[in-house]
């Protein structure tokens, strides 16, 4: 196998759930990714990242995990998913799966005997606290769902600590025994072949274990905080990647919630042996209120002199000394189109200017199912969303706390929640999209009707057409994987436009994010004497004449 194979790569992340239907009930399944290898090898992508298909009480979609080793019935069975990695492998793409090793289901073997007593084998695998003097818990610590991080357990008489769902207790990677269990683990999956691994918030495995009060200036409750990058964290990951990354060579890429790219160099140096990318959130929270007492759902508009400058500094900060994962979209973000696009008017436009923008840097692209056509976020009512996180903190936050209005939750669920990117797949324009032919465990998206798969690819302005195109380059061109960048206009309010240069060859990325339009020749170089569009998403631009419309997007190489 190549070696660093992913740095030309792009990225195709599959939720399964909402993937592909292949039995009718309702449910998308492991058959379902195999149906659409061939789909997946015409957009041109190089490795599929799996969401967990787990055995799982599904409390957080399968991000709940009851047996690492074991797939869940609802996706199939594990004959399933070797035969869908030996079929990929013949079609030439790597398999990712999601590892999620912060936590189990509290349906794990593990966690059931450790919940028994405080001297049995399992007793130290999750992080056991006694409670303070009066009964309350050890410490203010908030769940990312809502409530106290800690639960308390009457069996033992102790509480247990859960960053995520009560369900979902933190496993204590302090105790060897649980780093071996995990590494075995990922061996087991190597044996089948799977060639690397997406970790879930990798960077929380490691405890504060002075456990301090967070800060609390809203005087809430329970406050989250202090979750990630604790003192061991490095040793933690250096020690997997010797015993499992390096000597069986499997990508990995972590997701990192609180990374600034200074950080962020320590995680993937390769040097220092611990990751091959992060996910970084910094350049989510654009449309973040700073100190908001409602924390992701107080929204703002999205800030795009912020963009560039996150975005950049990432670009710039790592070469040299590591590897940038490069994403706007997952299953726990909304549609990009619709989150900061315009989603009415110009979809196809705002959905392929997006594509230009992340396309164009340094780093490896990933592919969330649907953004590739340009999928959307359907304008749900409460009642229609299914998501632990978003339910959680509605009940709280809106219910019991009151901190902030229906209408104002409603309008950032509609924006920024997960359950946005959860929809079904649209593959066609029937009645289930194509996702099922059974009663779809989540309501889609009504616009599948215009937005789908086949429709896509018979339009001259085709997002998946366009996205093809854009894989293509990143294979072909060396200046977009191997390029230095540089921003330029980084105050201009409405348009990204940035350098990369290799070899005395440079490329102009030209990506207007506004519907208004401008002069591009205020955005090219005073002299140009050779001009080569590479790439441009409105079909009629063939030269550098003219204006830049809205969303209008172009890769030019210039001298
Ligand atoms: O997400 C981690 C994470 O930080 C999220 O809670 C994030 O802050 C939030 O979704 C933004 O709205 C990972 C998984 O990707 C997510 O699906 C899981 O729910 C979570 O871990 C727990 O496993
Ligand atoms: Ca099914």
């Amino acid at each position: 196998m190549e070696k660093e194979w992913w740095k030309k790569a792009v990225i195709y992340q599959v939720y399964p759930k909402s993937f592909l239907d292949t039995n009718g009930d309702g449910i998308g399944d492991i058959k379902g990714i195999e149906k659409k290898l061939d789909y997946l090898v015409e957009l041109g992508i190089d490795a599929i990242w799996i969401s967990p298909v787990y055995l799982s009480p599904q409390i957080d979609n399968g991000y709940d995990i009851t047996d690492y080793r074991k797939i869940d019935p609802m996706f199939g069975d594990n004959h399933d998913i070797y035969h869908l990695i030996d079929k990929a492998h013949e079609y030439g793409i790597k398999i990712i799966m999601d590892m999620v090793a912060n936590h189990t289901s509290d349906q794990s073997v593990w966690f059931q005997e450790s919940r028994k007593s405080k001297d049995n084998f399992f007793s130290d695998f999750y992080v056991w606290r006694d409670a303070k003097e009066d009964g309350s818990e050890p410490n203010n610590w908030g769940s990312n769902f809502g409530g106290s991080a800690w639960e308390w357990d009457q069996n033992r008489k102790q509480y247990y600590l859960h960053y995520y769902a009560k369900q979902q207790p933190d496993l204590n990677w302090e105790n060897p025994r649980v780093r071996q269990y995990i590494y075995d683990m990922m061996r087991f999956w190597k044996a089948k072949g799977v060639d690397g691994w997406r970790m879930d918030v990798v960077t929380s495995i490691s405890k504060d274990l002075h456990f301090p009060d967070n800060p609390n200036p809203h005087g809430k409750p329970y406050v989250v905080g202090n979750q990630n990058n604790g003192p061991r964290m490095h040793e933690f990951i250096h020690e997997m990647n010797q015993e499992v990354l390096k000597p069986f060579s499997m990508m990995s890429v972590g997701e990192s919630p609180d990374s600034t790219s200074q950080d962020a160099t320590l995680l993937v140096d390769p040097e220092r042996e611990e990751l091959d990318m992060i996910f970084t959130f910094e350049h989510m929270h654009v449309d973040r209120a700073q100190s908001g007492v409602n924390g992701r759902w107080d929204i703002q508009k999205m800030d795009l002199i912020k963009l560039k400058k996150i975005l950049s500094s990432w670009q710039i900060n790592l070469r040299g000394h590591g590897w940038n994962a490069l994403y706007f979209e997952n299953h726990d973000r909304a549609r990009v189109t619709s989150r900061w696009g315009n989603d009415k008017k110009y979809r196809y436009e705002s959905a392929t200017a997006f594509a230009t923008i992340l396309h164009g840097l340094q780093g490896t692209p990933f592919v969330y199912q649907g953004e590739e056509i340009g999928m959307t976020n359907p304008d749900f009512e409460i009642e229609d969303y299914e998501d632990i996180e978003l339910l959680d903190n509605y009940r709280e936050l809106v219910l019991e706390q009151k901190t902030i209005s229906k209408e104002a939750f409603l309008k950032a669920a509609r924006k920024i929640s997960r359950d946005n990117a959860r929809t079904p797949m649209q593959w066609n324009e029937t009645d289930n999209a194509g996702f099922t032919t059974g009663a779809p465990w989540f309501k889609l998206n009504p616009d599948h009707k215009e937005v789908n798969v086949e429709d896509d690819r018979k339009k001259d302005t085709s997002v998946f057409k366009y996205y093809q195109t854009l894989i293509r380059l990143r294979h072909e061109c060396k200046i977009l994987t191997e390029g230095s960048y540089e921003l330029l206009y980084p105050e201009d309010p409405n348009v990204f436009t940035y350098k990369r240069m290799l070899d005395g060859e440079t490329w102009l990325i030209v990506v207007n994010l506004s519907d208004t339009q401008f002069e591009l020749s205020d955005y090219l170089p005073q002299v140009l004497k050779k001009e080569t569009l590479i790439i441009a998403n409105y079909r009629d631009r063939t030269n550098t004449d003219g204006l830049l419309r809205p969303w209008e997007s172009l890769i030019l190489a210039i001298s």
